[in-house]
């Protein structure tokens, strides 16, 4: 097999990669270790930015999107059991974000990309890179257990934070960047009605909550929570009674109902530079994780292929390289940005067992800035919202 753009992983940033390239019309492939429905059932994100929005309705693949999705003006920040809404609309001149769920993304990116004839391999196996600098393979075993070698021109690596291609990059000029946060987050769906219009971050002196949402009848919730705590440890009552003292206060209270799905996650801050390596580009989770807390990695992996995208385009069509040579360069800067951002709103929001009372304090001096200073609210608000895509 050959094909001009081998792509690793069909999450959010290789199968955008492979609709982009598409809709330029450069061929590509999707080599992807689970099956389509193991890919369009697993629950991740919720928070689509106005660029990835828009990026998706312009390309065609945001009509679903459009009827289903929830656009939120604003969000409430719950500090003590106070609940202050935070403007995203008035703040940032008229911007918002969307509440549509990541697997919805992909689906329709999936039935889209398949409509247009794209190879998408699912269910491949034993995935290696070779030969990235001059003449990039990649080697897998497909579905069937054959054994099958794509050669490509370029190789993107779009396989997610515990994915292959990363390695790819050698060594002596990988630099790896990463921080561990004492704490994870205990994640739930319920089927419930939503609590409130508009997401709910809160911080407590137990600890941080987000209240999000699925759809009128499904709920999304987290508790910041102990990393290695075990699911088990966390009956349903359990669970509730931990969520509603989070939020309680001026009379709120959670709606409560059938929990059908439970998971920890850990919470890191993750770079590799450079994000490229000869006819290599990795893009996403791949080469970069931020704490879900500002709601950015899927928004960053799109915003990484939009680069690349039009990156190989220039290459592959106009013969110039500038792109393609600029692209760590270029994704990277966004990266940092919104490292920045999700360090900075994790730090504000959760309970740090391990400071002292000064940074305890110093951490309630913060939020109240956010809260009295118009200025301080924007800044937040803008980057919740996102930069615009380029
Ligand atoms: P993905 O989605 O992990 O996709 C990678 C794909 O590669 C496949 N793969 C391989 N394929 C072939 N060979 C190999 N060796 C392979 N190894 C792996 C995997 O099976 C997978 O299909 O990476 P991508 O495309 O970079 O997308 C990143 C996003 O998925 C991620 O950043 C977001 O989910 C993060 N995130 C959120 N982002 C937002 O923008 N807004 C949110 O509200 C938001 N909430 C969240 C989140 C992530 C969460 N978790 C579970 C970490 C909430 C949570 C709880
Ligand atoms: C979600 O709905 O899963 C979600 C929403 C906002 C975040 C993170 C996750 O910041």
């Amino acid at each position: 097999m050959r094909t001009p753009v081998g792509i690793v992983g069909a999450g959010p940033a290789g199968l955008m990669l492979s609709h982009l390239l598409h809709r330029q019309g450069i061929d590509s492939v999707i080599v992807e270790t689970r099956t389509r429905d193991a890919i369009e059932a697993t629950i991740r994100a919720g928070v689509l930015e106005q660029g990835t929005v828009d990026l998706m309705v312009a390309t065609g693949v945001g009509e679903r999107l459009q009827r289903e999705g929830f656009p939120h003006h604003g969000f409430e920040l719950r500090v003590d059991g106070v609940g202050h809404r935070i403007d995203l609309h008035g703040l940032t001149g008229g911007r918002h974000v969307t509440v549509y769920p990541q697997h919805e993304v992909l689906k329709d990116l999936i039935a889209a990309r398949l409509a247009d004839g794209a190879r998408i391999v699912f269910g491949a196996s034993d995935v290696s890179l070779h030969d990235v600098e001059a003449a990039p393979k990649i080697r897998f075993t497909d579905a069937e257990g054959r054994s099958q070698v794509l050669d490509c021109d370029l190789v993107a690596g779009c396989d997610g934070s515990h994915g292959i291609c990363r390695q790819a990059i050698p060594e002596s000029v990988r630099r790896e960047y990463l921080r561990i946060y004492p704490f994870g987050w205990f994640g739930i769906l319920a089927e419930a009605p939503p609590s409130a219009e508009e997401l709910i971050y809160a911080r407590s002196e137990r600890g941080f909550a987000l209240i999000s949402t699925r759809s009128p009848t499904v709920q999304r919730m987290y508790f910041q929570c102990d990393p290695n705590d075990r699911v088990d440890n966390w009956s349903d009552d359990r669970i509730w009674s931990e969520l509603q003292a989070r939020v309680k206060g001026d009379g709120f209270a959670l709606r409560e109902g059938a929990i059908f799905q439970k998971g920890i996650i850990p919470m890191r801050s993750f770079v590799c530079e450079p994000m490229q390596h000869g006819r290599l580009f990795i893009a996403g989770d791949a080469a970069h994780t931020v704490p879900p807390t500002g709601a950015k990695g899927l928004n960053l992996a799109v915003a990484d292929v939009v680069v690349l995208a039009r990156a190989v385009a220039d290459l592959i069509q106009r013969n110039d390289a500038a792109g393609v040579e600029a692209y760590s360069a270029t994704a990277v800067r966004r990266v940092w940005r919104a490292q920045h951002f999700s360090w900075w709103f994790t730090a504000m929001m959760h309970r740090f067992d391990e400071v002292g009372p000064f940074d305890a304090r110093r951490q309630r001096a913060e939020l109240d800035m956010i809260l009295q200073s118009p200025t301080a609210a924007r800044l937040l608000a803008e980057n919740y919202v996102g930069q615009p895509l380029t």
